[in-house]
């Protein structure tokens, strides 16, 4: 009996030995890709030159498609060159899939009645939107920056207020930042829309422009190298074996007890 185990045990041990070494080796050439981590931007403009419809719920839109490079998107911000009318009639929102982004929401309009329904009176926008803008809510942008009725510049967060541009009034939460696109894909088109909601003064879409940054789509080498690495573990796993490693231990031969 003694020799029976004695030889049941050096088979388990002559076939499992160099699987779990095939295992390990398997497991080290396993090592994914770093590449395949890589963080990249992509920036894309549109110079249409539409004139925006004053006092007009119809407003325009303008697309940008972007390549589909981006698997997860960490961050997205959008250029925007309007020019002459009102900045505080404007309203304009970023949609991608099934997300919005509120951009501009009637700037400077704080109340229903008076100057406070009017908004900002300052002649159009040359500004990036970015939710980590550092001068802040671009809906209240002349506690920062006085525009002197000229041109707004510099980078500053989008409004966000999901609400109707009739009745904004700057108190809102805003929900919707660019932060919605958040974790999506890059790939399709980015619609931009802009509507003049109060009559008097003419603004004028010049030019846009996308910036998307995120995790990079894997490249088709990336998937070869996957392949190529299951495949040469699982060539070693084979030759470690000995050709053994799915095989049933055949039984004692020509072994009696004692
Ligand atoms: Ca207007």
């Amino acid at each position: 009996m003694k020799h029976v185990l004695n030889r049941g045990w050096g088979t388990f041990w002559n076939g499992s030995w160099s699987w779990c070494l095939g295992a390990l080796l398997s497991g080290l050439l396993w090592a994914p890709p770093t590449a395949s981590a890589a963080v990249i931007t992509e920036t894309l403009s549109s110079s249409p030159g539409l004139t925006i419809p004053d006092g007009s719920v119809v407003g325009i839109s303008d697309g940008i498609t972007m390549p589909a490079t981006i698997a997860s998107i960490t961050e997205v911000s959008v250029s925007l060159d309007i020019q002459g009318g009102f900045t505080g009639d404007l309203y304009g929102y970023l949609q991608h899939d099934s997300g919005l982004a509120i951009l501009l929401n009637r700037s400077g309009r704080t109340g229903n009645s008076g100057a406070a329904s009017l908004g900002y009176l300052d002649s159009g926008y040359d500004i990036t939107l970015r939710d980590s803008a550092v001068n802040g809510d671009v809906h209240g942008y002349q506690s920062i920056v006085n525009a002197g009725g000229g041109v707004l510049t510099g980078v500053w967060q989008p409004d966000g207020r999901a609400v109707s541009p009739s009745t904004v009034d700057g108190t809102e939460d805003r929900t919707a930042m660019l932060s919605t696109f958040t974790g999506g894909v890059s790939d399709g088109v980015w619609t931009l829309f802009l509507a003049d909601l109060s009559p008097g003064g003419v603004s004028v879409l010049q030019g846009w422009s996308l910036e998307i940054t995120g995790t990079a789509v894997p490249e088709p080498g990336f998937w070869a190298g996957v392949s190529g690495t299951l495949l040469l573990g699982f060539a070693v796993v084979r030759r470690l074996g000995g050709g053994r490693v799915w095989r049933k231990p055949a039984s004692p031969r020509g072994v009696t007890g004692g």
